[in-house]
C-alpha cells in the first residue's frame, strides 16, 4: 500500500484542479473521505470542485464543506478526478464521466473494485473508505484539523454502524481515538448520520417491520416495501430506511437479513449477516447483479412487487 500512497500523493502534488466525486446517493463513508480530501486540497490552495449525483442528504448536510458540494456535473479542464466508494466508473452516475481525459485516482474498500483508476487506492481489508483515507493522510504526513476528523470519523461510525459491525478492527478504534482528539465528536456524528429520524420514517419503519417475515426453515427474516405500501407515507427522505435491515439482521437465529424496497421501476435489494453466521451475502447480491461485502451487500433489477389476494409477494 505504501508504494500505492507514493504514488497517489504524486498525482495529487503534481495537480492544481481536481474533481472529487463518489458514487451516487452519498453516504457518510465516501462523503466524509470526500470531504476530508477537499479540505485538505483547498488548504493547499488547490482549486476543487465537488460533485455528487442526488447531492447532499439531510442527514449529511452536518458536515463540514457539504454546501460546497454539486448534485450535478462540472465542465472544467481537471488534471485529476478522485473517485470515492466506486467498484466502476458508472457508478458515479455522471455519463460524462466516461470522456473525462484527466488522470483518475480511486479510493475503495468494496473487494470487486475495477481498478479502473491510473491509481487505485483499494483495501478490502479496511473498514471504511475514511479509515483509508486517514491512514492516507498519516503517510503523507498532513494536518488533520477538526472539521477534516469530523469527515473522517463519519465515515468510520456510518461504515461500522456505530463501531457495532464486524469490520471494526483495534486499528478502526484507534483511528477513531486520534480522530477525537483532533476535535471530532462521536456523539453529535452520530445523532445526526445514525439515529436521526422524523415522525414520518418512524412511521414508515413501523409498516417496514409490520411486513418482515422469518422464514424459520431456510433461517432468512425479511421484509419487502411494495409501491402500494410506500404509497402510504409522503415525501419520505431517500436514506428513509438507512439502518433497517440492520435492524432485521438483530434476529440471531436468521442466517441473514433482506430487505426489498420498490424504487419506482426498480427494486432494490439490501442484504445484511454476521460473521458468526458463516454466509456471504455478498455472492448472493452477484446472483442479481448487484455486490458488496461479505456480510453487507445489495442489489438492484427491474421489476415490480405485489402483494397477491393469497398475501404472498410476487415480482411481476
Ligand atoms: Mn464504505
Amino acid at each position: 500500500m505504501q508504494q500505492h500512497f507514493e504514488s497517489a500523493k504524486n498525482l495529487i502534488d503534481q495537480s492544481a484542479n481536481i474533481l472529487l466525486t463518489m458514487h451516487e446517493r452519498m453516504d457518510g463513508d465516501d462523503g466524509g473521505a470526500l470531504l476530508a480530501l477537499g479540505g485538505h486540497l483547498e488548504n493547499e490552495g488547490k482549486h476543487v470542485v465537488y460533485a455528487i449525483k442526488q447531492g447532499v442528504p439531510p442527514a449529511l448536510s452536518f458536515l463540514p464543506g457539504a454546501k460546497k458540494i454539486k448534485d450535478d456535473w462540472v465542465e472544467g479542464n481537471y488534471d485529476l478526478l478522485i473517485t470515492f466508494g466506486c467498484s466502476e466508473l458508472v457508478r458515479v452516475g455522471f455519463p460524462q464521466i466516461l470522456n473525462a481525459k484527466c488522470l483518475i485516482l480511486n479510493f475503495d474498500h468494496h473487494p470487486d473494485n475495477q481498478n479502473f483508476g491510473h491509481v487505485n487506492i483499494v483495501d478490502s481489508k479496511k473498514s471504511s473508505v475514511a479509515e483509508l483515507v486517514y491512514d492516507f493522510f498519516n503517510y503523507c504526513g498532513w494536518q488533520i484539523d477538526k472539521d477534516i476528523a469530523t469527515c473522517l470519523l463519519t465515515g468510520i461510525i456510518t461504515d461500522t454502524g456505530g463501531f457495532m459491525h464486524a469490520n471494526t478492527k483495534a486499528s478502526t478504534l484507534e483511528a477513531a481515538a486520534q480522530l477525537m482528539r483532533k476535535g471530532a465528536i462521536p456523539g453529535k456524528i452520530m445523532n445526526h448520520a445514525l439515529k436521526r429520524k422524523t415522525p414520518g420514517v418512524l412511521k414508515a419503519w413501523g409498516k417496514a417491520i409490520k411486513n418482515s417475515f422469518y422464514d424459520a426453515k431456510n433461517k432468512i427474516i425479511y421484509s419487502i416495501m411494495t409501491a402500494e405500501d410506500l404509497s402510504e407515507f409522503q415525501s419520505l427522505p431517500l436514506a428513509a430506511f438507512e439502518g433497517f435491515v440492520e435492524t432485521l439482521n438483530t434476529v440471531p437465529e436468521a442466517k441473514f437479513a433482506m430487505f426489498l424496497k420498490q424504487d419506482g421501476e426498480i427494486i432494490k435489494g439490501s442484504l445484511r449477516s454476521d460473521i458468526f453466521k458463516n454466509v456471504d451475502v455478498a455472492k448472493i447480491a452477484h446472483i442479481f447483479g448487484g455486490g458488496g461485502h461479505k456480510l453487507a451487500a445489495g442489489f438492484s433489477v427491474a421489476g415490480k412487487l405485489v402483494k397477491d389476494k393469497m398475501g404472498k409477494w410476487r415480482v411481476v
